[in-house]
């Protein structure tokens, strides 16, 4: 049978969020707001503007509209620096042979991601090939836990959304999973992502055997 296997891309595919942190964090700094790694988790699956807001909320800093403009131009353009140098080799373990075997299996794969960054990432780290669809941060208005970017990626994919597959590292993005009544896989902590039906640290912990049970079911 066809399913249709999602991908998040920061946290699943790749370990963007240590970029995000550092280029938030100048922001941060510039601003006088104390912002730590574990702020950095608030963050995690929500979009660039969301994102910002999170951070003057830490800081109850008010802004204007200009100004806010300014910062996320200015937080991009630095987490820009950090992708130059990326490439195949920072693809989280586990992920490439996942990818194949589910080409192998024909099995339709799409990218479910808030980034409107994400086409580059794909073509640095060298897998753009292995997607069928491509849902990012461009084309989609409502953010996680609004399970949009996924409907749309089972939609390219024409497969039902009760077919679909979603591996997800944010809890926002496990929630949007479960809400589009797809099979929702945490990648990462099992206390944080408990909402998930099934939960694995990393690819490297997920056998075979359970992808080609998701096949047949
Ligand atoms: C990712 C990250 C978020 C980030 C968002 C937007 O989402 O998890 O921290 O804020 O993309 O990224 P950008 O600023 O590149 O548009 P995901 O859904 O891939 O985990
Ligand atoms: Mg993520």
């Amino acid at each position: 049978r066809k399913k249709a296997f999602i991908f998040d891309l920061d946290g699943v595919i790749v370990d963007t969020a240590k970029y995000h942190f550092l280029a938030w964090q100048k922001i941060a700094q510039e601003l006088n707001i104390e912002f730590t790694l574990e702020h950095n988790e608030l963050l995690k699956g929500v979009s660039r503007v969301r994102s910002l807001d999170i951070i003057l909320e830490l800081g109850n800093v008010e802004a204007s509209q200009e100004d806010k403009n300014k910062w996320l131009v200015q937080k991009n353009e630095e987490y820009l620096t950090y992708l130059v140098d990326m490439d195949q080799s920072e693809l989280l373990p586990g992920v490439l042979p996942v990818l194949e075997f589910l080409k192998q299996n024909n099995q339709p794969i799409a990218l479910g991601s808030a980034s409107k960054n994400a086409r580059p990432i794909l073509e640095k780290t060298g897998i753009l090939h292995y997607f069928d669809a491509v849902v990012d941060g461009n084309d989609v208005t409502n953010a996680k836990p609004d399970p949009e970017v996924f409907l749309i990626a089972a939609q390219l994919l024409q497969i039902p959304a009760h077919d679909a597959i979603v591996f997800e590292d944010s809890v926002a993005g496990v929630q949007a999973a479960n809400i589009a009544k797809m099979t929702s896989i945490g990648i990462g902590d099992k206390k944080t992502l408990f909402e998930a039906q099934h939960i694995f640290a990393n690819f490297t912990q997920m056998e075979t055997s359970f992808i080609e049970d998701l096949i047949k079911k």
